[in-house]
């Protein structure tokens, strides 16, 4: 037997479709690059909610693109192969064999997961790295960082070529040298980097913090460039946090429209980002 108080969220999940309309009609055919963190991915669980959400996206009309990081996950095998790791300001110093490892754990391991999530749930997702099609050719970032790679040249053609067949894209941060080599890029630049190239709608930073926060410790739930800058400045802005809004800024100034930092852990937190009053975490425009 059925009764009326079962019945309620029903009604509530139609009346939630029904004030997305606007939203949905905002985001159709729009560019939405989303950068899932390591730190971001969860249990098997929370990955097919976020698959879900990345194929309701493409289903509304949406052009979704994931770019991934893995650095947990590099660590971990690190770890079994007894190779030593250390990060100078962010970055993982990269050798030789470093730089095998990160390859064969973001563009296998994580990638396919990512991938098969997706398509587990009806989308049509498929994996790349920045070495196909040449999507992203690096230069070196600094000889004492090894084989840690910074964009230098995007071709972000074989995306655009995807999203006419309604494929969602999954980039694995690894660059293609101009002579052969293998770059590790952090996730976070080449997510903005890919978003710039794309001048995308919007930039997802899907990290484990809830956004930035001010002085008092709230999430700031809008902000400009300035107040970036300002907030960096006085020291507010800080610590793992800087490469975030660094990504932002350079992102917004490559042509992304809005780049929003929230936490990826948090149920249907891109939904709620893009198809709700409310949204999410921070958002940064010019
Ligand atoms: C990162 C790539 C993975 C990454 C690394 O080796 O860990 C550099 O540091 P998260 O999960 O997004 O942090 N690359 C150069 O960025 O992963």
């Amino acid at each position: 037997m059925k009764t009326q108080d079962m019945n309620r969220n029903w009604i509530a999940t139609a009346e939630t479709l029904s004030h997305a309309l606007p939203y949905l009609q905002r985001y159709d055919e729009a560019i939405i690059v989303i950068k899932l963190g390591g730190h971001a991915m969860g249990s098997d669980e929370a990955m097919d909610s976020f698959a879900r959400d990345v194929v309701l996206m493409r289903q509304v009309g949406v052009n979704p693109v994931i770019v991934h990081g893995g650095g947990p996950m590099i660590n971990a095998m690190l770890e079994k192969l007894g190779v030593k790791s250390e990060f100078v300001n962010g970055k993982r110093v990269t050798d030789k064999i470093t730089v095998e490892v990160v390859e064969m754990v973001l563009s296998g391991l994580v990638n396919k997961r990512i991938v098969q999530a997706v398509n587990r749930q009806g989308g049509t997702a498929v994996g790349l790295s920045g070495k196909d099609a040449n999507l992203m050719i690096c230069d070196q970032t600094d000889p004492a960082l090894g084989f840690v790679g910074t964009p230098s040249q995007m071709n972000p053609k074989l995306l655009t070529d995807l999203f006419a067949h309604e494929i969602i894209p999954v980039i694995a941060p690894i660059g293609a040298g101009r002579n052969g080599e293998t770059y590790n890029v952090n996730g976070d630049t080449a997510a903005g980097a890919i978003a710039a190239a794309l001048k995308a709608d919007r930039l997802l930073l899907l990290t484990d913090v809830p956004g930035v926060k001010n002085a008092a410790g709230e999430v700031v739930t809008e902000l400009t460039a300035e107040h970036i800058r300002e907030m960096t400045r006085d020291g507010v802005i800080a610590g793992g946090m800087i490469p975030k809004t660094e990504t932002a800024l350079a992102a917004i100034e490559g042509g992304v429209r809005a780049v929003a930092i929230l936490d990826g852990r948090a149920p249907n937190a891109v939904l709620l980002e893009l198809f709700t009053e409310h949204g999410a975490g921070s958002l940064i425009r010019k």
